[in-house]
């Protein structure tokens, strides 16, 4: 960071935090015991109005610029509970509090205010030094069942903090580094160009690591998979403001013991009705491309519905909408397809930011049993969708959740459980195709990587007449073996 481009307030502040000696420049025994040249303590700048009001302005105007989904925010304390109270009353912005409990606390609630499981929380913290108060405050925030992914500071104090944190997925954001603010004070006339250059000597020779103890309760909690614990899919069923083609799609999983989607990539309406008729039983969902069916009429349509209602499968049209918002709702309801007069589910891509759902919103109007699942990551090689696309996926799917029922990924994208994750590229004995397709196994997608149900395709289409019916069986049992089993390694 240049010293020339910072904002004035932002500069200013640096300048109070000599002033009032929030940074003092010495040799200080630090709790480790290590000597320091320099010192940082927030305290005097938090307990001062006009740089408290300040720095929370600037904190979330960095929350804002970043596009960090929050639904709450969450100081670490204790400077800067302050700050995030700050934020809280000029920003209307709820806030909830990590308690600083000592160890035999054990397991009570960490987490003061009111939440719900699933909730996105950014993390806010005065200084990083090596990450160890943001790690404790992630721990308790996803015990409690909370997604944090973000976490903003005012000052990093360049000692390996920002790096540590990237190992448990958080992404720290500093209103300012050190050095900058060192930059700062010098040309303040504060600090002379000698003393400057000692302290970033001693800063790039002491980087920091995360404290044991909290590392230790990070693996536990890893352990105990508190992270990503989910409940079964009865329980899922009956979770209050479930949309109702969800708790149909979870009662359903439950009663046929199959958390399967075949995916039928095959081209006549014939060789797609006799596969319907015998993977019915085994599924609980037959995914399509409709625009690759050359055959394609409105008869085919009637028949495969009345296979589904036979059966008790969904059918799922894999048209992965993403043009603007105004053609993907004629894409939608119109064309030879027609698709959302048939389809239970389809998807979308965000591509093209959230006009695509409002384009969809017309065509769910009037029932509201159909569902659309976003696209939040794929399965082949070197795709470009990258951490941003869960992200918006996550977020928008808040805001429709009136026909948004989950998601099409490769990992879990939101903690909230009355949302439905599926996952692609599913094969028991190949580990991709020449096209650029990768494949895991049923076990690694659910155990691992979270899945609600697996899409497979040619893993099961591609089985000859001999070994059709051991093959889908073997997948069925499989991926609602590892259902069953997801909490053991
Ligand atoms: N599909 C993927 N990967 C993705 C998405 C969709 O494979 O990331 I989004 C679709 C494409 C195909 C099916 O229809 O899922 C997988 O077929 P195979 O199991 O035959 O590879």
């Amino acid at each position: 960071m240049s010293s020339a481009m910072i904002d004035p307030t932002l500069r200013q502040l640096i300048a109070d935090c000599h002033h009032f000696e929030a940074i003092k420049f010495g040799d200080f025994v630090l709790k480790t015991g290590i000597h320091s040249p320099i010192y940082l303590d927030i305290r005097p700048m938090v307990n001062r109005p006009k740089p408290l009001k300040q720095l929370s302005e600037l904190m979330y105007k960095k929350i804002i610029s970043m596009n960090i989904t929050h639904d709450l925010i969450c100081g670490v304390p204790y400077s800067a509970l302050s700050i995030a109270s700050s934020i809280c009353v000029q920003k209307f912005v709820n806030m909830i509090t990590k308690r600083k409990e000592n160890k035999d606390y054990g397991t009570k609630q960490l987490i003061e205010g009111q939440y719900k499981p699933g909730d996105h929380v950014v993390i806010v913290e005065d200084i990083i030094s090596s990450g160890s108060s943001i790690l404790e405050t992630v721990i308790a925030l996803r015990s409690a069942g909370l997604v944090v992914t973000d976490a903003i500071v005012f000052i990093d104090r360049q000692q390996n903090g920002v790096n540590n944190m990237k190992e448990y997925g958080i992404d720290v954001h500093s209103l300012i580094d050190v050095k900058t603010a060192l930059d700062v004070l010098e040309e303040e006339k504060r600090i002379n160009g000698h003393q400057k250059s000692g302290i970033i000597e001693w800063i790039d020779a002491n980087p920091l690591r995360i404290n044991d103890d909290i590392v230790n309760e990070w693996k536990l909690l890893c352990l105990q998979n508190k992270t990503s614990k989910l409940l079964s899919y009865e329980e899922r069923s009956q979770l209050p403001e479930t949309h109702p083609l969800s708790q149909q799609l979870f009662k359903l999983m439950v009663r046929k013991k199959s958390n399967l989607c075949v995916a039928v990539d095959l081209t006549t309406s014939k060789e797609i009705l006799d596969l319907a008729e015998k993977i019915g039983p085994s599924i609980v969902m037959l995914k399509l491309h409709i625009d690759i069916v050359e055959d394609f009429d409105h008869k085919f349509i009637e028949e495969l519905t009345a296979l589904a209602a036979e059966h008790e499968f969904f059918i799922f049209e894999d048209r992965k909408f993403a043009d603007i918002g105004q053609t993907v709702g004629l894409q939608f309801t119109k064309g030879v397809h027609r698709i959302s007069s048939w389809a239970h589910i389809v998807n979308a891509h965000l591509v093209s930011g959230p006009g695509v759902l409002e384009g969809l919103r017309q065509g769910f109007e009037k029932d509201s049993n159909r569902g659309c699942l976003l696209v939040a990551s794929m399965s082949t090689k070197d795709n470009l969708m990258n951490s941003a696309f869960p992200k918006s996926a996550y977020k928008w799917s808040q805001k429709y959740k009136d026909f948004v029922i989950g998601f099409i990924c490769q990992s879990r994208v939101s903690a909230d459980q009355r949302f439905i994750h599926m996952t692609p590229g599913v094969h028991i004995d190949v580990s991709g195709d020449p096209l650029g397709q990768q494949y895991v196994t049923p076990e690694e997608a659910i155990k691992k990587r979270g899945a609600d149900v697996v899409i497979v395709g040619r893993g099961i289409t591609g089985a000859s007449d001999r070994e059709f019916d051991h093959t889908l069986q073997l997948y069925q049992k499989r991926a609602f073996e590892a259902y069953l089993n997801r909490d053991s390694d």
